[in-house]
């Protein structure tokens, strides 16, 4: 009978002991496990799963918010601030050549922040300007891949809201520089609410980033030291090649004359008008304002008009009734192109009475 007893009392402390070994071998498996989170069941890997989804989550939620907060483009731009001036991205002095060609695919590839229709704004700073480059245009595609070659990333840096019109002339009759001017400022207008406008010749590359292509107190003429009149201005109210004004300075002469037809005298005309108003104009100095010309013969049906002395002695006279006022064109058709926006326009032919296409 105690031999029966003390058999049973040992089977049960095996069995305790057993017991207990066993149970530390599986606690000390399922520590090791879920510390290096590869186990496969048990308690501690679905608490641990449970605990890493809902950060998870929480995490996935926070970001939702943070990235619904930046999405929120008003909230953005009542937080940005204006664009310093000058604009500390601007280099100075350039190196401007014509002897390699460029393509449109490189100025497309070095410059990726463009937004169809050649448009840009600074992301980080509210521009100071919107600005829309008109340009009057007929058969110089060349020239027009160097213009955006250089302009681009020089608008670029100097933090300009800005858009670029190519106004192209239809058809073969005589040139009108002026009148596809104003169009290109009234064009712009029905696309973006822009307040100054710089019209620029496609042949022309500013050598220095200061010269900023925006709008001043008083008119401004941009290309005032070109390498074709030896870094100099041809005579002092010379206003041709690049200019800027404002939508108001714009306004307060009608813009340009529409019935300038052929080469020359358009600039004058407008010099004129901002004179005739009591504005005066404001230039760089002559180095920020250097600028080259594409060397180019003159373009066929681009004659010397031989009415433009006649036309500048008046100005005063038709200053009032020939410009935004009595601007009539039909619009052929409008290209989004990533560089650029080309509008092609009717301007129609001059007066039959005078010949305007035949040199004096
Ligand atoms: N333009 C065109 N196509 C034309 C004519 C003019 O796009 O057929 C535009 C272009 O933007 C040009 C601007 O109008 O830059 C002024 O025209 P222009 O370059 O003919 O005028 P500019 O006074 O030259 O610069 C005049 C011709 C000089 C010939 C000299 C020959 N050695
Ligand atoms: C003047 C013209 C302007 C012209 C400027 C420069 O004589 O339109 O030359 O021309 N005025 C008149 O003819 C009345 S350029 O040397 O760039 O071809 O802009």
């Amino acid at each position: 009978m105690l031999k029966k007893l003390f058999c049973c009392l040992l089977l049960l402390g095996l069995f305790s002991i057993s017991v207990y070994c066993w149970y530390q071998l599986l606690s000390s498996l399922n520590d090791t496990q879920s510390e290096d989170g590869l186990i496969k069941s048990g308690v501690y890997y679905r608490v641990f799963r449970l605990e890493s989804d809902f950060w998870k989550e929480q995490i996935m939620k926070e970001n939702e918010t943070t990235e619904t907060k930046t999405h929120k483009s008003p909230l953005v731009t009542e937080e940005l601030k204006k664009c310093p001036d000058p604009s500390p991205l601007l280099v100075g002095p350039l190196r401007v050549e014509f002897s390699t060609p460029v393509s449109l695919d490189t100025v497309r590839k070095e410059n990726p922040g463009l937004q169809e229709g050649g448009r840009y704004k600074p992301h980080d700073c509210v521009a100071l300007q919107k600005v829309a480059l008109i340009i009057p245009f007929r058969n110089r595609d060349n020239h027009l891949k160097f213009w955006l070659y250089y302009l681009h990333p020089i608008l670029q840096r100097q933090q300009l809201d800005y858009g670029i019109y190519v106004i192209n002339q239809d058809g073969e009759n005589t040139f009108n520089r002026a009148k596809l001017m104003n169009i290109g400022y009234a064009e712009a207008l029905k696309e973006y609410d822009y307040d100054c406008f710089v019209f620029s010749d496609v042949d022309i590359i500013p050598m220095d980033d200061r010269n900023t292509y925006k709008c001043f107190s008083q008119p401004r003429h941009l290309s005032v030291s070109m390498d074709k009149f030896g870094f100099n201005l041809p005579y002092n109210q010379y206003f041709g090649g690049v200019s800027s004004l404002s939508k108001e300075q714009f306004l307060k002469v009608n813009g340009f004359p529409n019935n300038y037809w052929g080469w020359g005298g358009e600039d004058d005309d407008i010099f004129n008008r901002l004179n005739n108003r009591g504005m005066s104009i404001s230039r760089p100095d002559g180095v920020v304002g250097q600028c080259r010309m594409i060397r180019h013969e003159r373009d066929q049906n681009n004659n010397a008009n031989p009415q433009r002395f006649k036309r500048i002695a008046h100005t005063l006279m038709t200053m009032d009734t020939d410009g935004l006022n009595s601007l009539e064109y039909k619009v052929v058709t409008v290209e989004k192109h990533d560089l650029f926006t080309k509008i092609t326009v009717d301007v129609g032919t001059p007066p039959k009475e005078e010949d305007m296409d035949k040199d004096e």
